[in-house]
């Protein structure tokens, strides 16, 4: 299954820590798009979609949140509760969020510009795709 979870190298000092994504570094891809999710209501389940040509790299900044990934054949569940955590994701790969905790941040950082045709939002339609 196309997804990685990676330890970033957290530059620590008696001042705090901070953490660097760089391309070629530890980031797989070229940034050409960054949102974040937050405010997020109890109870709630985001993602339940696919991409056919979309890269991510996903960090739970605040807080904690529960991914489901699905490549067809068999599904993991990564939770995300540390900003020294990323989570990469490739292409075809089913996506559901749930377990937000309070006041959790996610940053996620993509490789091409949003365009809703890329989405397959049927898990039917993954499945399909995926035979392919
Ligand atoms: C993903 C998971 C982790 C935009 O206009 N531009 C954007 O870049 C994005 C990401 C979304 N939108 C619009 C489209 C919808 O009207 O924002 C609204 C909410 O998007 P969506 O329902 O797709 O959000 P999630 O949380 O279900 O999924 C998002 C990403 O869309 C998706 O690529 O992998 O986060």
């Amino acid at each position: 299954m196309d997804y990685k979870v990676l330890d970033l190298k957290v530059f620590g000092d008696e001042r705090g820590s901070l953490i660097s994504l760089e391309e070629g570094r530890n980031l797989p891809f070229a940034i050409k798009r960054v949102y974040y999710i937050y405010d997020t209501k109890p109870g709630v389940e985001r993602g339940k979609h696919a991409h056919k040509n979309l890269q991510q790299l996903i960090v739970c900044l605040h807080g904690s949140c529960s991914f489901v990934l699905d490549d067809g054949a068999a599904r993991r569940e990564v939770l995300l509760n540390c900003p020294d955590k990323a989570l990469y994701i490739g292409n075809n790969i089913w996506r559901e969020m749930k377990d937000f905790s309070y006041g959790a941040v996610l940053m996620v950082l993509a490789s091409q510009t949003y365009d809703d045709k890329e989405y397959i939002r049927d898990y039917n339609e993954f499945l399909r795709e995926i035979q392919k």
